[in-house]
């Protein structure tokens, strides 16, 4: 049995759980998923995150954006554009049933996480995802126009503003759901996804706590780079690793996880790296392909991530 606690964002980190479920046992894996893209859209609790890892995991995404569901219509989105409402997020017609469902029972006061494992549970689910915190948690972009919402920067703005800071309102007063303090104490394994680093696993570190259990358990720690070749494979985190100063390469993500993780997942074309990573970081690098193209390479890669980490641990 090895328990895995996964620091989740969207697609990128959907596409390695579900490689990871394929090889491991799913009870056994927690996702604690970023919830600092969640927005209030047209009165409704948007968690796209969640509703990601969640559609995935139960093979009912959408493959060619990675994102809502398979084969959904937007006549509601069409319509409320006529209404003259807000049309610029694509909420398609099936997965507005999940944040009608969402919402009603936030309204009703039950959490987040709660309402989450329902979901899951539901949709056949064995593994566990949770959001990283029950409690409000906003990502809030600085660009040149000023500071944006987050889905404001990436979806409205196309994610084409340069990027100055990041800050995650409500950061300060959040506390881990009820699950995320409990997978991270006993995972054998925590694996930073194939996400976004500024995005996607910055506002998961900066709910108070989960910093601190992810550098106390450091040695069991492994980081799957998501720059391949010095670009992201999806995303703007190569654009973002330039504009906040970075390294554009895996090393400029390496040097960001270096007191985090113990292990970092390199790809196949960024070998040549390996050695500095390794002596700038301290980490030990393992190389393998990481471009997950269809189930066989994200089981391989989820695979060899695990072994990677049990090497040493
Ligand atoms: N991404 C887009 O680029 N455009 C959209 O209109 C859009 C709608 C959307 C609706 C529901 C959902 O769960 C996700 C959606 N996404 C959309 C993806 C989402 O904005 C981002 O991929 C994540 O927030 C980043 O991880």
């Amino acid at each position: 049995m090895t328990r895995v606690a996964v620091l989740a964002g969207g697609v990128g980190a959907a596409r390695f759980l579900d490689g990871l479920v394929r090889v491991t046992q799913p009870s056994d894996v927690t996702a604690i998923v970023n919830v600092g893209d969640d927005m209030e859209w047209a009165g409704l609790h948007i968690s796209p995150d969640l509703d990601t890892v969640t559609y995935t995991l139960a093979d009912l995404v959408n493959p060619e954006t990675g994102w809502g569901l398979r084969g959904e219509s937007r006549r509601t989105l069409e319509r409320l554009s006529e209404l003259g409402g807000p049309d610029w997020f694509m909420i398609g017609d099936l997965d507005l049933a999940t944040h009608l469902y969402r919402t009603h029972r936030l309204s009703q006061g039950d959490p987040l996480s709660a309402i989450t494992r329902d979901l899951t549970a539901r949709l056949g689910l064995q593994c566990v995802i949770t959001p990283v915190t029950d409690d409000r948690l906003r990502t809030v972009v600085g660009t040149d126009a000023g500071e944006l919402a987050f889905q404001d920067y990436f979806v409205r703005g196309r994610a084409a503003d340069p990027v100055h800071s990041l800050r995650f309102e409500g950061a300060e007063s959040a506390r881990p759901a009820p699950l995320v303090t409990q997978a991270l104490e006993a995972a054998d394994v925590i694996v930073i996804a194939p996400s976004n680093p500024f995005l996607s696993i910055d506002p998961l570190l900066s709910v108070p706590g989960v910093r601190e259990l992810v550098t106390s358990n450091r040695d069991n720690v492994v980081a799957v780079s998501p720059i391949i070749g010095g670009q992201a494979v999806k995303g703007p985190a190569a654009d973002i690793l330039s504009s906040l100063g970075h390294d554009v390469s895996a090393l400029g993500v390496a040097r960001i996880y270096a007191e985090l993780a113990s292990v970092f997942i390199l790809d196949e074309e960024d070998s040549s790296l390996a050695s500095m990573i390794e002596s700038e970081t301290g980490m030990r690098v393992v190389v393998m392909p990481t471009l997950m193209k269809d189930v066989e390479t994200k089981m391989a890669l989820a695979s060899g991530t695990l072994k990677a980490a049990l090497d040493v641990a």
